[in-house]
């Protein structure tokens, strides 16, 4: 059956310690998927996905929007936070409740107390979309750790060092699989390979992340 391809439905979430502070909470938002998916189509109703540009001029292959007090953008000044979507010249849309709740007890499960994120970026991946080795470092404070969210369509993402030159390790995340670093994991680089083409259940040819972050 498709579903188990992608979602080892048969699997009891766990926890698999990757490295101090980061932890990869398997299976932990697979029981909340369809209130999930149904907050992010109304954050995305009012605020929709866009192709950002990078301060060098490159067109993004990941689409983005934002909800929550601040949402990440970029364009040819920079990278920053943002309390209005540039697209509407608005406020973003709020952070839905069962998405800030879910990003809570995450980073609770992974030893991150008292988590209050006021950002959830949202990112689309279509096959052949991906996400170069990066630090998230545009944050205020690099105490809060960040929570990231999988949905749908599996992808490769890349665990590396403090330097981008450290040899990257490599983990699957599926359909439902929470994602914590902070401590000494907050500022390491990381990415996405190119997503394969896949059909998912729910979600169809794509991968939605949902990256959680106290920005401001
Ligand atoms: C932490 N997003 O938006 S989140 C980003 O899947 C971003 O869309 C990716 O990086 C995405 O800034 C990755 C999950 C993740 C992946 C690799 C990591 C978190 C990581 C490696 C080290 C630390
Ligand atoms: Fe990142």
């Amino acid at each position: 059956m498709m579903a188990d391809l992608f979602d080892h439905f048969d699997e009891p979430p766990r926890r698999e310690d990757i490295a101090p502070g980061a932890a990869l909470l398997r299976g932990f938002a697979r029981a909340e998927e369809r209130e999930l998916l149904a907050a992010i189509d109304a954050v995305v109703a009012r605020a929709p996905f866009r192709h950002m540009m990078t301060p060098g001029g490159h067109t993004m292959s990941v689409a983005m929007t934002s909800c929550g007090t601040a949402g990440w953008v970029t364009d040819r000044r920079g990278y920053r936070y943002s309390p209005d979507d540039p697209e509407s010249a608005r406020p973003w849309p709020e952070m839905p409740a069962v998405l800030r709740h879910l990003a809570q007890r995450a980073a609770a499960a992974a030893g991150f107390t008292n988590f209050d994120p006021d950002a959830c970026l949202i990112n689309r991946y279509v096959p052949g979309a991906k996400m170069a080795l990066h630090q998230d470092k545009d944050e205020r404070d690099f105490d809060a750790p960040i929570v990231s969210v999988s949905l749908g369509l599996p992808a490769v993402f890349q665990f590396g060092g403090m330097a981008r030159g450290d040899k990257p390790r490599r983990y699957e995340l599926r359909h439902g699989d929470v994602f914590v670093w902070g401590g000494p994991s907050r500022l390491v680089y990381h990415g996405v390979l190119t997503l394969k083409d896949g059909e998912h259940p729910l979600l169809g040819r794509q991968r939605i992340n949902l990256t959680f972050r106290k920005a401001l």
